[in-house]
């Protein structure tokens, strides 16, 4: 493993809803399992649509430097980080482009789909006309689940820290009784990386409630 000055940016604050969903939360949790030191920066929740378009050009968190690198979205910096422990990612040729192909299906065939089936969920309509979808994506994800414990190589990877970190919404596992994906979430879950990530988001959000109330 080699040394690294890790800074891992998020929001200074946000309401509760988001709080423990937040992104920030997959590199914390990265950096977690690899043991990699990393330190957390914010910028502001006010203006973050313009405040760091030059780190994010969508306006979104998180964002990461290392060194002179400057780098955003959440599973290009899973990558970057991988490539610096091989607790997160094996070295061999299979094992990257694996790795890469599961954090590719979690991004853009799983959460191209749940995120907006969740915000049409939350928005209140009777019918989410992308249920269906969201729900053969499920499916498939379960087929793919009952039949191994790992997406990659036998082994934990940043794989299956992102694929887990996409269903375990609430609203995602709640869609359906689908035990094999249910039980790997809640594998991923208890891995105590991911309960030091967790808890340090929601200690990050609650220290900013008491500056908030102060000022
Ligand atoms: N594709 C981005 C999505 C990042 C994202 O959705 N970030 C949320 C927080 S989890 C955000 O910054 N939301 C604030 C906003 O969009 O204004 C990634 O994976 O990094």
């Amino acid at each position: 493993m080699q040394l690294s000055g890790i800074v891992i940016t998020t929001l200074d604050w946000v309401p509760q809803g988001p709080r423990g969903f937040v992104r920030d939360l997959r590199l914390r949790w990265a950096c977690e399992e690899a043991g990699l030191p990393y330190s957390v920066e914010t910028i502001s929740f006010e203006d973050r649509e313009t405040n760091h378009l030059d780190k994010q050009p969508f306006g979104q968190v998180p964002f990461l430097r290392d060194g002179d690198l400057q780098l955003c979205e959440s599973g290009a910096c899973l990558l970057h980080l991988a490539q610096k422990s091989e607790a997160l990612m094996p070295s061999d040729a299979a094992g990257v482009a694996h790795t890469q192909q599961w954090i590719f299906s979690a991004l853009n065939s799983i959460e191209m789909v749940s995120v907006p089936w969740w915000f049409l969920t939350l928005s209140g309509q009777a019918e989410n006309p992308m249920t269906g979808w969201l729900s053969k994506r499920l499916d498939q994800m379960e087929r793919v689940l009952s039949g191994r414990e790992w997406l990659v190589a036998d082994r934990f990877t940043v794989a299956d820290l992102l694929m887990a970190d996409v269903l375990r919404v609430p609203l995602v596992r709640q869609l359906g009784a689908r035990p094999a994906s249910e039980a790997y979430v809640s594998r991923m879950l208890d891995r105590p990386a991911f309960q030091k990530a967790y808890a340090d988001q929601m200690a990050h959000f609650e220290r900013a409630d008491k500056v908030r109330q102060k000022s």
